[in-house]
C-alpha cells in the first residue's frame, strides 16, 4: 500500500453528529487530565505537583480567597442593577468565573504586569484597582478608569486578543531589564483572553513570539464554553491548553471554578515564567454563568439545563463547604463577608451616581498630541451640530428629566 493522504474528514454531511462527538471529547471527556483540588462537594483531592502548593495556604488565605470572590460577586449584581436603571451603557458580568479570577490574581506578585480583557473584574479586585474606577468607562466617562501604573493592571481591551502581542512585548521587554539587572526581583506578564480569543491570529503569533524568545509570560484562558452564542467545540477540536505543545512550551488545564488549583496552577507557572524557564498556558475550565453582556440573552442559544449542571459546580460554595468542614470559618464570617459586600455595592452606586458627564470637546482634543486642522473642523461641525438641540436641552431642564448613561449609547 502507498503513503495515505491524511482524510480531511469534512464531508459536510454529519456536522451535527460530529459537533456532538466532538464535544464530549473536548468538554466532558474525564480522561482529558484536569487539575483539581477542591471537588464540587467541599472536599480536598490530591495532586501530584500541586498539593504542595495548596498545603501552603494558611485558613486566612483561603478565608481571603472567599471573600474575595463574594464580594466580587456582590460587586457584579450591583453593577448589572446599575445597567439596567440605565446608570451604565453596558455590563459584562463575571458570574461563575470567580475562582478563574481571584485564584489567578492573587497567585501574581505586585511586580508582575496584567493584561485583562473586559471581564477581569476579579482580577482588578486582586490588584487593588478602585472598582469604582472600573465603571467609568461602562458609563462612558472615560476611554479607561484607572492608571495601569498604579496597580500595574492594565486597561481593559475590547478588541479581541489585541492585548495578547501588548503582553508578549511587554515580557520581552521585562526580560531585557531583568538581563540588564540579573539581582533584581523578578517579574512575570500573564495575559488573560476567553475561548473565542483563542481563534485569533494574534493569539497564534503571540504564542510564536512567546516560544521563539522565552518570554516571560504567563497565557491565562478562561474557556467559559461560550463566545457570546458559539460554543467552544466550534473554536478547536482539541482541549485548548493542548494547543500550547505546538509551540513548545507547557499547557495545563485546571478546574476553573476551583480556587485552590486554579491559585496552585498559576503560582507554579508564574514563578516559572520569572525564572525565564519558559512560557505557560493555562486553560481554566469554567462556564459563565449570566450572560455575555447586558446586551446579551444566553435563552436564545443554551439550554437551561447545561446553566444547571454549571451552577452545581458553583466555585463559592465550595468552598464554603469546605471552610465549614474544616472549622476554618463559622457563621459569624460569612455574615461579615456579606456586610462588606454590600457595603462595597453601596459605596460603587453612590461614586457611580456622582460621575460627571466629561467635555466632549476633551475627546477632540486628545485625538493628536498637536492641534489638527481637521480635528479642529471636524469640532466645529459637531459644536453646530450640537447647538441645534439646544432648545430641547433647555426643555428637558425646565421639566426636570435628565440624561442617562444609556442615551444614545451603542450596544455590543
Ligand atoms: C476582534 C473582535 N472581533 C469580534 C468582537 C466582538 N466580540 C466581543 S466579545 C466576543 C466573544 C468573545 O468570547 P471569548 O473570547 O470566549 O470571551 P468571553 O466573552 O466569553 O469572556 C466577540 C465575538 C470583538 N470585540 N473583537
Ligand atoms: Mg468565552
Amino acid at each position: 500500500m502507498g503513503t495515505q493522504l491524511p482524510s480531511t474528514e469534512f464531508d459536510g454531511t454529519d456536522t451535527d453528529d460530529r459537533r456532538e462527538a466532538q464535544a464530549e471529547a473536548v468538554l466532558g471527556d474525564p480522561d482529558v487530565p484536569m487539575v483539581q483540588l477542591l471537588r464540587p462537594d467541599g472536599t480536598l483531592g490530591t495532586d501530584p505537583v500541586f498539593s504542595e502548593y495548596a498545603a501552603r495556604l494558611d485558613a486566612g488565605t483561603l478565608k481571603g480567597f472567599y471573600a474575595d470572590m463574594a464580594k466580587i460577586r456582590r460587586f457584579d449584581v450591583e453593577a448589572t442593577a446599575l445597567q439596567r436603571q440605565g446608570q451604565l451603557a453596558l455590563w459584562v458580568p463575571l458570574t461563575g468565573q470567580e475562582a478563574a479570577q481571584i485564584g489567578s490574581g492573587r497567585a501574581s506578585q505586585p511586580q508582575d504586569y496584567i493584561f485583562p480583557t473586559y471581564r477581569e473584574h476579579g482580577v482588578a479586585l486582586t490588584r487593588n484597582v478602585d472598582l469604582a474606577e472600573l465603571l467609568r468607562q461602562f458609563r462612558g466617562v472615560s476611554n479607561g478608569g484607572w492608571n495601569p501604573k498604579d496597580t500595574n493592571f492594565h486597561l481593559y481591551t475590547l478588541v479581541l486578543a489585541a492585548q495578547t502581542p501588548h503582553a508578549v512585548g511587554y515580557a520581552m521587554g521585562i526580560q531585557r531589564e531583568q538581563k540588564l539587572n540579573p539581582t533584581g526581583e523578578k517579574a512575570a506578564v500573564m495575559v488573560y483572553f476567553g475561548d473565542g480569543a483563542s481563534s485569533e491570529g494574534d493569539v497564534h503569533e503571540s504564542m510564536v513570539f512567546a516560544s521563539s524568545f522565552n518570554a516571560p509570560v504567563v497565557f491565562f484562558c478562561q474557556n467559559n464554553h461560550w463566545a457570546i452564542s458559539v460554543p467552544t467545540t466550534v473554536q478547536t477540536r482539541i482541549p485548548l491548553s493542548n494547543r500550547a505543545k505546538g509551540y513548545g512550551f507547557p499547557g495545563i488545564r485546571v478546574d476553573g471554578n476551583d480556587v485552590i488549583a486554579v491559585h496552585a496552577v498559576t503560582e507554579w507557572a508564574l514563578d516559572r515564567a520569572r525564572r525565564g524557564e519558559s512560557p505557560v498556558l493555562i486553560e481554566a475550565f469554567t462556564y459563565r454563568v449570566g450572560a455575555h453582556t447586558t446586551a446579551d440573552d444566553p435563552t436564545k442559544y443554551r439550554g437551561s439545563e447545561e446553566e444547571a449542571q454549571w451552577r452545581a459546580k458553583d466555585p463559592l460554595e465550595r468552598l464554603e463547604k469546605y471552610l465549614r468542614a474544616e472549622g476554618l470559618a463559622d457563621d459569624a464570617f460569612f455574615e461579615q463577608v456579606k456586610a462588606d459586600g454590600d457595603e462595597l455595592a453601596a459605596y460603587v452606586r453612590k461614586t457611580t451616581h456622582d460621575l460627571e458627564t466629561p467635555d466632549i470637546r476633551q475627546a477632540f482634543a486628545n485625538t493628536y498630541a498637536e492641534a489638527h486642522p481637521l480635528v479642529a473642523e471636524e469640532l466645529a461641525w459637531f459644536e453646530d451640530y450640537s447647538a441645534g438641540f439646544a432648545d430641547e436641552a433647555a426643555d428637558a431642564e425646565d421639566s426636570g428629566t435628565q440624561g442617562t448613561a444609556t442615551d444614545g449609547a451603542a450596544s455590543r
